[in-house]
């Protein structure tokens, strides 16, 4: 590749592989940056045992690949991490996308010259590129969240985090494993290393609710149907409030009799999935009362399912309202503490104190250990960015202009920070989506606005601070009339020490989002600055 480009694109996962090959086949001279040694995002880094997608297989691939998506086989209802890695491996291999990445390239600075209207992009181990616009296509979950905890360098066991699993295999038979955190990643490998370990401590902050996921084979006869209206399924999801098309209920649960309501749920827990939080009634996230009715409800399986009281009543979830944290889809989950060879620490009771060359001690006591499991999460939305050290025009850096919270237009673009583009930046639907619907929306979207500047011979591209403000607002507004701001929350960016509490995703809804910015895009590109172009890469 030449190291100037008109576009440049950080990341291969699904947002990146789309938009490379969008801008490829749009005539733009664009490349990709990636960490990984291969692409795969997400699923090329997160390996840990149990990992598995939350979405449904048939919803969790490219819409825009139809020869693909009649071949490639949908074997279970929610597809594990090396199938998922297998796809999207294969998609770069279809499309031909290996000759337009530079992989094990990590980035750790961007710079935006004025005068030029370049970026200027360096890589951690060296090499430079210019480009005329950068795409970020990093993710909201890659910036793992290690804790501070004393000691830590001084255990003489294995320690591993879930984000950043060993592409080996990781043999923990006949060892003793801790695991600190019982987030979506902990709730998913908590249950398969107690099948492995010869004895697991959990180390649980805050009791998750979790939903069963009812994986299994899927059914051939629904493969076959499903696949031949694709085309109809995709479209919905588009719409859907979550890129999920699942049929939105109107009813509210405070509407219907306890016994109705006590129906729906377990007919939505039999079914598994999100069918319970999204199939049963409209207001779980809107009415405190509502949302009670369904938090009771899990805590009374939790009940049902522990054996011992003591463990079920440390799992059960109080004091924040049911789905405002992520909610798990789990496989086991809860039941996994009834094995004899499984405990449950809780932090809040006896909070770790340090680790020491044996293991975890906690204010009650050590617990010995051989291999520790971080499955601590993520700096969420932001992470990814900031850890770009990018700077924009005037020589500001991203970080101080987020130091209140991040401002942005649309979850895609930055005051300040001209010819950059965010995919499922915050500010826009992302994590609160079925990822590769917002994936596909904003790589569309912003390679549609680069045509749109290449054709009008704009050369410089910026949000305007009042249109930013105005979004960022909003986005703030529609997650305040919701009950999601009531936990202390990686949405909320709660779990980062010293990070701005602010709603982070935007939770209007991935249908109506679309909507708002399609009419952005008919009406001319409202809230963005143009500048006519002097030079041409
Ligand atoms: P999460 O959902 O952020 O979970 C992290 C877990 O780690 C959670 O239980 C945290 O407790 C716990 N945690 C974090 N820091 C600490 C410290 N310092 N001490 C003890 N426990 C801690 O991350 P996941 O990787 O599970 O899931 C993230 C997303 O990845 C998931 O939603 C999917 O979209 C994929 P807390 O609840 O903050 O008290």
């Amino acid at each position: 590749m030449s190291d100037t480009v008109d576009v440049l694109v950080i990341g291969a996962g699904f947002a990146g592989l789309h938009m490379v090959y969008k801008l490829r086949e749009a005539g733009f001279a664009v490349h990709g940056l990636e960490a990984g040694s291969g692409p795969g995002g997400t699923w090329y880094w997160n390996r840990y045992p149990g990992a598995r997608c939350d979405s449904e297989v048939m919803y969790y691939s490219f819409s825009f690949l139809p020869e693909l998506e009649q071949e490639w086989p949908l074997q279970e209802r929610y597809p594990a991490q090396p199938e998922i890695l297998r796809y999207l491996e294969r998609v770069t291999e279809l499309l031909d996308l290996h000759k337009d990445f530079t992989f094990d390239t990590r980035v750790d600075r961007l710079t935006f010259d004025a005068d030029t209207n370049l970026w200027t992009i360096r890589g951690e181990a060296g090499g430079e590129w210019t480009a005329r616009f950068v795409v970020t296509a990093v993710g909201c979950l890659s910036a793992a969240n290690v804790p501070q905890i004393p000691g830590a360098d001084s255990f003489a066991g294995r320690t591993l985090h879930t984000a950043a699993w060993p592409h080996e295999p990781v043999d923990l038979g006949g060892k003793r494993v801790g695991v600190i955190g019982t987030g979506a990643s902990g709730i998913q490998a908590i249950p398969v290393i107690a099948t492995q370990a010869a004895h697991l401590t959990v180390f649980q902050r805050t009791a998750q609710f979790t939903l069963p996921a009812a994986n299994g084979p899927l059914d051939p006869r629904m493969v076959e149907l499903w696949k031949q209206n694709y085309p109809e399924w995709r479209r919905r999801a588009r719409l859907s409030s979550a890129g999920i098309p699942y049929t939105p209920t109107d009813v509210s649960a405070m509407e219907v009799t306890a016994e109705e309501r006590r129906a729906r749920y377990e007919a939505a827990w039999e079914q598994g999935g999100y069918q319970f939080g999204l199939g049963t009634f409209n207001d779980i996230l809107l009415n405190e009362e509502s949302n009670a009715t369904a938090a009771d409800f899990v805590r009374g399986k939790i009940g049902e399912l522990v054996d011992d009281p003591e463990v079920a009543e440390l799992l059960t979830p109080r004091g924040y309202p049911i789905a405002t944290k992520r909610m798990p889809l789990d496989t086991g989950y809860y039941v996994t503490y009834n094995r004899p060879n499984v405990s449950l620490v809780d932090l809040r009771r006896s909070p770790i104190e340090e680790i020491t060359e044996a293991g975890i001690r906690t204010t009650a006591g050590l617990h010995e250990l051989d291999v520790i499991v971080y499955a601590t999460g993520f700096d969420a939305l932001t992470g990814p960015l900031t850890a770009l050290n990018v700077i924009g025009r005037n020589g500001s850096a991203l970080t101080d202009a987020w130091c209140e919270g991040p401002r942005t237009y649309l979850g895609v673009a930055i005051p300040d920070f001209p010819n950059l583009f965010t995919i499922t930046g915050p500010g826009s639907p992302s994590v609160v989506s079925n990822m590769p619907v917002s994936t596909e929306q904003h790589a569309e979207w912003i390679g549609n606005l680069l045509i749109h500047l290449r054709e009008q011979g704009i050369e410089r591209v910026e949000a305007t601070r009042e249109a930013a403000d105005q979004w960022t607002d909003h986005v703030q507004q529609v997650a305040s009339g919701t009950l999601y701001p009531r936990a202390a929350s990686w949405y909320m960016g709660a779990n980062i020490p010293g990070k701005p509490r602010v709603f982070l995703p935007y939770v209007g809804g991935v249908g109506n989002y679309r909507k708002k910015c399609d009419d952005v895009a008919a009406s001319g590109y409202p809230g963005f600055a143009l500048t006519a172009g002097r030079t041409r890469v």
